[in-house]
């Protein structure tokens, strides 16, 4: 597979580390659809014991029988989540209170050594297209109140006060995905996490409807109005000549921009890729 981030990687560690000394908590975004795909390899290695929330963006996409498997799972491992919807704001509300459940034995340790309540601070990190900035617009709404540099804390870092009780850096924090398999990539790219010239549509066209033939046949079936049993081919065929693609060479490349478009808006319904 070809080369990602390379070079980046280094420096966006060390960052990253300078980062994590100045918060209490870290949101870790994971797109609902591929929890899996969407985790950074080295995240656990980078967090060590720093507090962490896990949030499962995007759920409005995903299938919930799949996202509360995964949030079973991230229990039993030790890690809370939620999963949210930054566009219409699903269970951002819910943020802050799980973060102070969280986080409560360090602030109550703070308080008995006399020390003033804070804003707990926080930093938010994930992979491009998780839903980073789109979270912190929503968490900032019109409440924003920039309170700028903090003495001695850092120069150049911009905390944006949430209310009372979460403040965020304003910056996220940029994690690269990892591409130790083909499936995985596959993923990013069905997704949209990374740009679909860097694995040709028709390949990922092909993996796309033998996952949905496997999971979730009636979908595809329904949506293209056909009937069980055709191959990939075939099926790639009659959505070009449904869409009026005349049958040159690339039609198949072609007809498998229509599937990745339709998975992308939801027209082929919510689907998890990253099934467990
Ligand atoms: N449906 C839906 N789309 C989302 C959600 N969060 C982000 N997006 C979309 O995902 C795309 C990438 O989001 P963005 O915040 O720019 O990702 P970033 O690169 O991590 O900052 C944008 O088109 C967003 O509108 C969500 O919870 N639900
Ligand atoms: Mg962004």
């Amino acid at each position: 597979m070809i080369q990602w981030f390379p070079g980046h990687m280094a420096k966006a560690k060390k960052e990253m580390e300078e980062k994590l000394r100045l918060v209490d908590i870290v949101y870790e975004l994971l797109d609902a659809r591929i929890p899996y795909s969407s985790k950074n390899p080295l995240i656990n290695e980078l967090l060590k014991n720093k507090p962490r929330l896990i949030l499962l963006t995007k759920s409005d996409m995903a299938d919930d029988f799949y996202t509360n498997k995964w949030k079973n799972h991230f229990t039993s491992q030790g890690f809370p989540s939620l999963s949210i919807d930054s566009v219409s704001g699903l269970n951002i509300k819910k943020i802050v209170g799980v973060s102070q459940t969280i986080l409560k034995d360090k602030f109550e340790k703070e308080k008995a050594r006399g020390m003033k309540p804070r804003p707990i601070r926080g930093m938010i990190v994930g992979i491009p297209n998780v839903g980073k900035s789109t979270l912190i617009n929503k968490l900032v709404n019109k409440r924003v109140a920039n309170v700028g540099n903090k003495p001695g804390i850092t120069k150049a870092q911009q905390w944006v006060r949430l209310n009372a009780n979460l403040e965020l850096l304003d910056t996220p924090g940029v994690l690269w995905p990892k591409f130790e398999d083909q499936k995985v990539g596959m993923h990013l790219a069905i997704t949209g996490a990374i740009r679909d010239e860097i694995l040709k549509s028709d390949e990922l066209g092909y993996y796309l409807l033998d996952f949905m033939k496997a999971n979730y046949e009636k979908n595809i079936l329904e949506r293209y109005q056909l009937s069980a049993g055709l191959s990939n081919l075939d099926i790639l065929k009659h959505i070009a000549s449904t869409r009026g693609i005349s049958n040159k060479e690339d039609v198949e490349e072609k007809a498998a921009e229509v599937l990745l478009n339709d998975f992308r808006s939801l027209r082929l319904g919510r689907i998890t890729l990253d099934i467990l």
